[in-house]
């Protein structure tokens, strides 16, 4: 029967974590997926998380199947902590949420309702490069894909004549995919000047704004300055789509929370757009799971939790922006690595987009057992204190050939 299906290739990004572990050296290093590492380079289980789960366990919940939009207290924090407290649309009941397994099908979900139910196009723009994931998540929602210039190769940096200049000549009514902060995989983010510019052009143009919000906190360590461009968007008077994961910003990848949501004008129009997003969850999942619902909805809801988990957002962050002073200083200072490595510590969020090529990393690969996707991206929090001289090591002997 399946004598036709052609294989498939690996994906490109869990694909190096197969390399890495069948790679016995000692010295080997996985800076390919964006999953964040203590200063041992270990898994990091939030004290937050464990608390809340202490807490769970101790008020002995039952099992019971979550409905189709998920834990109803846990999207209101959700709504809260991407929305901010003030914001127009939360407290006039105009927010349609759903819980979603994570960033990825909060993106789905919003691809399906917007393939179903967005009338004025069926296109959606996103920028180059972006997450490797963002084109088969739209592209099996049943839209049409295209690209949007945002990285300039020349200067490492934000392309931001281009980028004007392709949304001002999109056609009216397109969707736009924008990375609300911390963009994956260039780490380069707009300023806030050139966010205004950008919700200037939206509106201009009639486009309708889709946040990808997969890092809220990971960027400045402030879950506030992250959610600059969301908020500033609304405030502008926009209807946005907004996917929010709690993958990376509490560490709860595996347990799969997020949330997919959508900015409506009143509570009435809310309430029918919900029921078109039960009516697309239902035959996909049929509910979402609960665990790490609660887990996430005891730490935004009980105050305590909430301070302490602020404050690991922040030593996260903090502990990324330290390698990309070290990283930057080593390349620079102790090797003089041939090229311009400025970008290294300008650059935002989990990745740096290092800017050596298919060649590089494939010898880093092979000759010093450092793993990352060709494109030349690393994950930061992969780097530490007892690896980052062998990474610069090896990346100078890499660039020199
Ligand atoms: N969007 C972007 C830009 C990402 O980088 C990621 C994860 O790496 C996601 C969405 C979704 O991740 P998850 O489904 O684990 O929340
Ligand atoms: O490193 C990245 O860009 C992501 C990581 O279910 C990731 O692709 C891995 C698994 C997953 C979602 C995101």
């Amino acid at each position: 029967t399946w004598s036709a299906v052609p294989a498939g290739p690996p994906d490109p990004i869990l694909g190096i974590t197969e390399a890495f572990k069948a790679d016995k050296d000692a010295r080997k290093i996985n800076l390919g997926v964006g999953a964040y590492r203590d200063e041992n380079g270990k898994p990091y289980v939030l004290n937050a998380v464990k608390k809340a789960e202490e807490f769970l366990t101790a008020a002995k919940n039952d099992k019971e199947y979550l409905p189709i939009t998920g834990l109803a207290d846990f999207t209101k924090n959700a709504a809260k902590l991407a929305y901010g407290a003030e914001s127009k649309p939360l407290n006039e009941n105009a927010i349609a949420i759903t819980q979603s397994i994570s960033g990825t099908g909060a993106l789905r979900i919003g691809g399906a309702f917007l393939a179903r139910h967005y009338p004025h196009s069926k296109i959606i723009y996103l920028p180059v490069p972006s997450w490797g994931n963002h084109t088969p998540i739209f592209k099996d929602s049943g839209l049409e894909v295209r690209g949007y210039r945002y990285f300039d190769k020349k200067t490492v940096g934000l392309d931001f004549n281009g980028l004007k200049e392709d949304l001002q000549n999109a056609p009216e009514g397109a969707i736009v995919l924008l990375h609300a902060c911390a963009h994956n995989p260039t780490g380069v983010d707009p300023t806030q000047a050139q966010w205004a510019q950008i919700s200037d052009i939206v509106k201009e143009k009639k486009l309708f704004p889709f946040f990808d919000m997969a890092y809220q906190g990971f960027a400045s360590g402030s879950t506030t300055r992250d959610a600059f461009a969301v908020r500033h968007f609304v405030q502008e008077g926009h209807q946005i789509a907004l996917s929010q994961s709690f993958a990376k910003n509490m560490g709860l990848y595996g347990e799969r929370v997020g949330a997919f949501s959508l900015t409506t004008t009143n509570a009435e129009e809310k309430a029918r757009v919900e029921s078109q997003l039960k009516i697309i969850v239902r035959p996909m999942y049929s509910n979402p799971p609960l665990h790490g619902a609660r887990i996430a909805n005891t730490i935004l809801s009980r105050p305590e939790l909430y301070q302490e988990w602020e404050g690991e957002v922040l030593t996260m962050a903090e502990r990324i922006i330290s390698m990309r002073e070290k990283l930057y200083d080593s390349l620079t200072k102790e090797h003089s690595t041939p090229g311009e490595w400025g970008h290294i510590k300008s650059q935002i969020g989990m990745f740096s987009f290092t800017g050596l090529k298919a060649e590089h990393c494939k010898a880093l690969a092979e000759k010093a057992h450092v793993y990352m996707t060709m494109d030349g991206r690393i994950s930061m929090a992969g780097l530490n204190g007892n690896n980052i001289e062998y990474f610069a090591q090896s990346v100078d002997a890499a660039v020199r050939g």
